[in-house]
């Protein structure tokens, strides 16, 4: 065991019935979420913003080193520049990179190089992945699990700003190096992912897909 400090574990449980409600109300909660590429310009308070990222902070992450960084970005300047980098990023993947097997894929979504929504949406989340920490000497230390640790805080940030009132886009230029320069983030950094945040466009629409059956994507081994 540890020397560590201790605390008594705060947990509300819940009966059986309590349990089954809660479990069935927070799917039909996150299955309304959708990826929208249309935003309205619609202003969206910062403490909002702020609380979703307290909840990112939250995600569990390897030996508690929590190695994200998150850059939220409202300002005019800065989310013309994203976007101009990003389009750029997004022309030579369309029209080079990305191959047929992949644009087929994305086919359904309708996307294509032009951002528009980079600069329309209020909130433009830069998410950053820190493959080191430094200690109070300024000592590296390694990161553990970090990719797997962002994905989750990333899984939180989103179902935060779902829940919240809010649409989401995960967006992932690539390369998303740019993201660096325009941010002015060291270079051990990694941009890992963008989460644009607002509000949805008047008469915005998304491509009818479907989800996968829980047969298809489980099964029980009791
Ligand atoms: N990053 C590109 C392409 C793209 C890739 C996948 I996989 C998507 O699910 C959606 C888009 C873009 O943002 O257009």
């Amino acid at each position: 065991m540890t020397d560590h400090p201790q605390q008594s574990l705060v947990f509300e449980g819940k009966s059986q019935e309590e349990m089954l409600a809660a479990a069935r109300a927070f799917y039909e909660e996150v299955k309304t979420r959708r990826s929208v590429r249309d935003f309205s310009a619609k202003p969206v308070e910062r403490a909002v913003i702020e609380n979703a990222l307290l909840a990112a902070g939250t995600a569990p992450n390897g030996a508690n080193r929590q190695p994200w960084y998150f850059v939220a970005v409202a300002e005019n300047d800065l989310k013309r520049k994203i976007r101009e980098a990003a389009e750029r990023e997004e022309r030579a993947f369309y029209e080079h990179r990305a191959g047929k097997e992949w644009l087929e894929a994305l086919a359904p979504l309708g996307t294509d190089h032009r951002k528009p929504f980079l600069e329309t949406a209020p909130w433009l989340i830069v998410v950053f992945l820190r493959k080191f920490s430094y200690d109070d000497q300024g000592r590296k230390l390694k990161n553990y699990y970090t990719a797997e640790s962002v994905g989750i805080a990333c899984g939180f940030l989103i179902t935060a700003l779902h829940q919240a009132g809010l649409a989401t886009l995960t967006h992932t230029p690539s390369p998303m190096k740019f993201l660096n320069e325009v941010l002015d983030r060291p270079g051990d950094e990694r941009a890992y992912m963008v989460i644009v945040a607002g509000h949805p466009a008047d008469g915005a629409t998304v491509p009818i897909i479907d989800k996968k059956s829980l047969e298809e994507i489980a099964e029980f081994r009791e």
